[in-house]
């Protein structure tokens, strides 16, 4: 399809990243942008812009109709979706269709193809794909999972078809637990997909998350272009992206590619996309699910190709036939991806909130920075809290992690937490170092520490303050020194930057978070859904007792010690605010 004219159907770095490309192949750009983001980046970068609505995003960036008229006024002939808002939304593809608007990006019907993980399973067994040993068709109840369980081994994982991102993912380490984690998975499904069906595989442990991506053009012709490890994820969020996987031989990524192409073959696949693995401990590998997007870190993957995946949708898009065959793909180096989040690791990773009083991005070779925000962007609670994303090129793994540590210490965000000192400690990590790393690695070695880093706020329902700060240049015997005025009261210097002290630059006061040893509280805001214990019940140190969802995920929350119930607090679907008591511990 033939256009110049692309709405881009999001905010934040992805929709400058979008334009960039828009612009490089001689497009106009159209942004859309909420209430909240009147004075966003985005906006101000696109050649027109529509207001579409209030700022929660089911008001405004998710409103189908009232994007397809933007469109429709704007004169665009195709929409870039970004990542996540409507970029899986197959209704607003048919709905583009019918309007005659490209939507950059695959087609409905393979979308929905690869949607549900039951169909990916099905695709994937034609297509003689490995697939961990579980079912292709939905499990309906306790016992036949509990027959499952005894078939595979446990632990099981009793997984939601419609499921994505974590959620309605249980698992289940012995048959004691089925009937808690299927009904746990079920109303977990039910509330975040409005859709209950569930399928069990076995449950493979200590794997790495390896991912494919590939291109692919309305000619039949697919390429796949490399790996990349993001097995660096806390409750299914990644937080540290690289390629190539240092756990990935050429043989390996050779045999994982052509699984890749043969997915998208069976699919008809077109455009950008990504298909997920698992590589459990003894190297073999399952195909889990796709994902029919342009994703987050597909950043890595362009600096060791040297291809824009960007500008490579669209020009699928506009019937362009792929320009480069498989063998001319070559890697080049390694690269690094850092996700900077308004985040307080210290305090499990809850979203901050204020606004950036400073911010100065990390420069030079071989670094690149997609970010969303400037000094004195405001950051609503709406949204994703990804502010921006940091990544590194280098000739090596150990030259590209160097740069990364280098560009982590140049970079200046003030005024509200980040998940900077997070990287900082986990790039530390000699297990990170040797590319040792599993989805366990950030409770295995970082969990601790994490505890230590500074943290903003003791409570999410306290706004963080403002705060501004002022660097002043001293000279003391003709040696100069860089003071840093920051935080309550400009008048006390709090920091010198020649010191080799790792608190310098904490314009943020740490606080401890409430720990008592005889109390399970609640460290998020959301709505108890399960109780598992009763008062006087005995129990042991880390037992679960409490489900609470929230964001659409169940947290289990559990015991700090052994001991016994002496109090319990809430009800099943009252909710329950952070940092309160759900039950008190006696000896
Ligand atoms: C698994 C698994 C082990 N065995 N399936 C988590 C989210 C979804 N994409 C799939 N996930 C997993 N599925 C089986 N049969 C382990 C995980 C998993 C995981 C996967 C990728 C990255 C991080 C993870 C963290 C915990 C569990």
């Amino acid at each position: 399809m033939s256009f110049d004219t692309v709405l881009i159907a999001n905010r934040g770095e992805i929709a400058l990243r979008v334009m960039r490309a828009c612009k490089e192949l001689g497009l106009r750009t159209v942004a859309v942008y909420s209430e909240a983001d009147r004075d966003a980046l985005h906006v101000r970068y696109a050649d027109d812009a529509f207001l579409i609505g209030p700022p929660p995003a089911v008001q405004s960036y998710l409103q189908t109709e009232t994007i397809l008229d933007v469109a429709r006024r704007s004169g665009a002939g195709a929409i870039h979706p970004g990542y996540g808002f409507l970029s899986e939304n197959t209704d607003f593809v048919r709905n583009c269709d019918a309007a005659g608007i490209a939507f950059i990006g695959p087609t409905a019907d393979a979308m929905d193809l690869m949607g549900g993980k039951i169909h990916a399973r099905q695709v994937a067994l034609r297509a003689n794909v490995p697939l961990v040993p579980g079912t292709t068709e939905a499990v309906e109840s306790v016992a036949e999972a509990l027959s499952l369980g005894e078939e595979y081994g446990y632990p099981i994982a009793i997984k939601a078809s419609a499921g994505g991102g974590g959620r309605g993912l249980k698992v289940a380490y012995s048959a004691e637990e089925v009937e808690f984690a299927f009904e746990s998975a079920r109303r977990e499904a039910e509330a975040a997909f409005k859709n209950g069906e569930l399928f069990v595989e076995k449950y493979v442990l200590d794997p790495r998350h390896i991912e494919i991506q590939v291109l692919a053009d309305q000619y039949g012709n697919v390429v796949y272009l490399g790996e990349r490890d993001c097995s660096v994820q806390r409750r299914h969020q990644k937080l540290i992206e690289e390629t190539p996987s240092p756990a990935v031989s050429p043989e390996l990524r050779s045999a994982m590619g052509d699984c890749a192409l043969r997915l998208c073959r069976e699919t008809k696949y077109v455009g950008a996309g990504t298909l997920e693995f698992l590589l459990a401990p003894d190297g073999q590998f399952y195909f889990l699910e796709m994902n029919t997007r342009i994703q987050v870190e597909h950043t890595v993957t362009e600096m060791v190709t040297g291809i824009d995946l960007v500008q490579a949708q669209i020009r699928i898009a506009q019937g362009e036939k792929l320009w480069f065959s498989q063998e001319e793909i070559q890697l080049r180096g390694h690269s690094i991806q850092c996700r900077i989040n308004a985040e307080d690791a210290a305090a499990g990773f809850r979203p901050a909130l204020g606004t950036i009083s400073a911010y100065t991005e990390p420069k030079g070779y071989g670094v690149r920075v997609d970010a969303g925000v400037e000094q004195g962007t405001v950051i609503p609670p709406y949204y994703d809290s990804m502010l921006a994303k940091l990544v590194t090129w280098g000739a090596t793994r150990s030259e590209a992690l160097q740069r990364m540590r280098r560009a982590l210490n140049d970079y200046t965000i003030e005024g509200i937490t980040t998940v900077i000192p997070f990287h900082k400690l986990a790039l530390a990590e000699p297990a990170f170092e040797h590319g040792d790393v599993t989805v366990s690695f950030i409770p295995r070695y970082l969990e601790e520490k994490l505890k230590q880093l500074p943290s903003a706020t003791p409570s999410a329902a306290e706004p963080v303050a403002e705060q501004p700060s002022r660097e002043l240049a001293v000279e003391v015997n003709g040696r100069r020194f860089t003071v840093r005025i920051a935080g309550e009261g400009l008048n006390t210097p709090v920091a010198n930057t020649k010191a080799a002290t790792p608190t310098r630059r904490s314009a943020n006061k740490k606080r401890e978070v409430a720990t008592d040893p005889n109390a399970v509280i609640c460290p998020i805001q959301g709505t108890i859904v399960a109780i598992k214990t009763s008062v006087g019940a005995a129990v042991e140190a880390g037992q679960v007792v409490f489900v609470v969802e929230a964001m659409k995920m169940e947290n289990e929350i559990a015991t700090p010690r052994a001991g016994t119930i002496a109090t319990l607090n809430g009800e099943v679907g009252k909710s329950i605010e952070a940092g309160s008591v759900l039950a008190t511990l006696e000896a």
